[in-house]
C-alpha cells in the first residue's frame, strides 16, 4: 500500500475527477469529516425490497410497503440517533385500505407516544428523528395530506344496555342493562355508530344491547319471571327476578347476569295456602336481586340488585339497577319491592284487606335500570297502579383528555375532560 500526499487533487485533463473503478468500495474511515459546500447528487437513503408484513425500519433506509394482503406495521429503529432517517412508501396505492402503522419503538411521533397509522392512498414519508420531546418527525413526504398520518388517542368509556321488563301478577323485577367500562383508543376522522339499547316492555321482554363501535357492546337486561304458568325469568346482562307465581303455580328463580356486566336475579317465593305470593329483583350491576320470602301472614318482595357508579360524566352517578319484585298478599303484610340504585324500577305491592297498593315504576330513562315487577290484579284492587314496567333505556359516555378532538352526543367538560354523552343512538366521530 502506497500513500500520497498532497494538498489538492484536480483532473489531469477535462474537468471530471474520478475515484476508483467500477466494483471498488472508497472507503471513509471513522473520524473523517465530509464537509460539503457544493451540490451532492445520488446520495440518499438504501432503498430495501418490498415489505408485506411486520419489519423492523433500520436508519438510513428506505422501504416500499406493499399492505395489499394485510395491514402491518413498520417498527422504527430503537435508540435512534438525532438525524437518523427512514423512508416508508405505499407500494400498491393499498395504504388507504390496509393502513401501515407506524411504531415509534419507544421514543415519541410527533410529540405524542404509541403508535401512528399512515392512511393515504400513495403516501410516502421521510421520518427524520429530531429529539426526545418530539421524536421522529415527517421531514417530507408525498400525499400526505392534513392527516397523513394520525395518532390515536386514549378514551375512556361507559356502555350501559337497556333493563329488562318486569313481570306482571307477582313477577320478578327486570335485570338492569349489562355495564361495561374501560379504556380503548380510537383514531382520528373515524366514525364509530353508537347504539342505545331501549328498555324491554313488561312481560318477557329483555332490554336491547348498547354499543361503542366495535369496542364494546353491553348486554340487554333480562325480563323478570311473570305470573302465567311460571314463566322463567331471563338471562341477560343482569338477570331478571324469579316470580312469585299466580293460583297454585310454583314460585321460580332468578337467572344469571353475564360475568363483567352484571349479576343474577333474585329467587321468587309463595305461601299458596296463605294466597301470598312475591317476586324477587332483578339483578344489578353491582350487586344481585333479592330473594322474596312469604309466609302465611306476610309477602316481602325482592329488592333490585344495587347498580354501579361511575365518575365519567364528571360527576358520580350511578347506573344499571334491578327492578324490584311484584308482591300479593291476602293474608297479613305486603312489604318490599324497593328499586336497586341506579334506575331500578319499583315493584308493585297489593294487600288485600286494607286493599292497599304500592305503585309500580319503570326503569330510569338512560340509566339501564330494570323494570319494576307488577302485582296480581283482583276484583277489589284498584285500577292502576299494579301491573309491571318496562324497563329504561341505556347510555353511552366517552371521555378522553383535553380539548374537544371528536363529535358526536351532547358534548361537556370537566376537570380537563371532554365528555360526549349519547343518550339515543348515533355517531361518534374520532
Ligand atoms: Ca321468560
Amino acid at each position: 500500500m502506497s500513500k500520497i500526499e498532497v494538498d489538492q487533487v484536480d483532473p489531469q485533463s477535462g474537468t471530471t475527477l474520478t475515484l476508483g473503478t467500477s466494483g471498488d468500495t472508497v472507503s471513509i474511515p471513522s473520524g473523517v469529516t465530509l464537509a460539503n459546500s457544493g451540490t451532492a447528487s445520488g446520495f440518499g437513503l438504501d432503498f430495501q425490497s418490498v415489505k408485506t408484513a411486520n419489519f423492523t425500519a433500520v436508519a438510513g433506509e428506505a422501504y416500499p410497503c406493499n399492505t395489499t394482503s394485510s395491514a402491518f406495521t413498520a417498527t422504527l429503529p430503537s435508540s435512534p440517533s438525532v438525524g437518523d432517517q427512514v423512508l416508508l412508501m405505499d407500494y400498491a396505492g393499498t395504504w388507504n385500505t390496509n393502513n401501515l402503522t407506524i411504531n415509534p419503538n419507544g421514543s415519541n411521533f410527533q410529540g405524542q407516544s404509541g403508535n401512528a397509522i399512515a392512511s393515504k392512498e400513495r403516501e410516502a414519508i421521510t421520518c427524520t428523528f429530531v429529539d426526545s420531546t418530539q421524536g421522529w418527525l415527517p421531514s417530507s413526504g408525498y400525499q400526505e395530506g392534513t392527516e397523513g398520518v394520525i395518532t390515536p388517542y386514549t378514551i375512556n368509556y361507559l356502555v350501559v344496555a337497556g333493563g329488562g321488563g318486569g313481570g306482571d301478577r307477582n313477577g320478578g323485577g327486570g335485570g338492569a342493562g349489562g355495564l361495561i367500562s374501560g379504556s380503548d383508543s380510537v383514531i382520528p376522522s373515524t366514525a364509530y355508530t353508537i347504539t342505545i339499547g331501549a328498555g324491554g316492555a313488561k312481560n318477557d321482554n329483555d332490554g336491547s344491547d348498547s354499543s361503542l363501535g366495535s369496542i364494546a357492546t353491553a348486554t340487554g337486561g333480562g325480563a323478570g319471571s311473570f305470573g302465567v304458568d311460571a314463566d322463567a325469568a331471563n338471562t341477560g346482562g343482569s338477570g331478571g327476578g324469579g316470580g312469585g307465581g299466580e293460583g297454585g303455580s310454583a314460585a321460580t328463580n332468578g337467572a344469571s347476569g353475564t360475568p363483567g356486566q352484571g349479576n343474577a336475579g333474585g329467587n321468587g317465593a309463595n305461601t299458596n295456602s296463605s294466597a301470598n305470593r312475591a317476586g324477587a329483583g332483578g339483578g344489578g350491576a353491582g350487586a344481585v336481586g333479592g330473594n322474596a320470602s312469604t309466609s302465611s301472614s306476610s309477602g316481602v318482595a325482592g329488592a333490585g340488585g344495587a347498580g354501579s357508579a361511575s365518575s365519567i360524566s364528571g360527576s358520580s352517578v350511578t347506573y344499571a339497577g334491578g327492578g324490584g319484585g311484584g308482591c300479593q298478599v291476602d293474608t297479613g303484610t305486603a312489604s318490599g319491592g324497593a328499586g336497586g340504585s341506579g334506575g331500578g324500577g319499583t315493584g308493585a305491592l297489593y294487600q288485600n284487606g286494607p286493599n292497599t297498593i304500592q305503585n309500580s315504576t319503570a326503569g330510569g330513562a338512560n340509566t339501564g335500570g330494570g323494570g319494576g315487577g307488577g302485582a296480581r290484579q283482583v276484583g277489589s284492587q284498584p285500577s292502576s297502579g299494579y301491573t309491571a314496567q318496562s324497563g329504561g333505556s341505556g347510555v353511552v359516555i366517552i371521555s378522553y383528555s383535553g380539548a374537544q378532538r371528536g363529535t358526536g352526543g351532547s358534548v361537556t367538560s370537566s376537570g380537563g375532560n371532554t365528555i360526549h354523552t349519547f343518550t339515543s343512538s348515533g355517531t361518534y366521530t374520532g
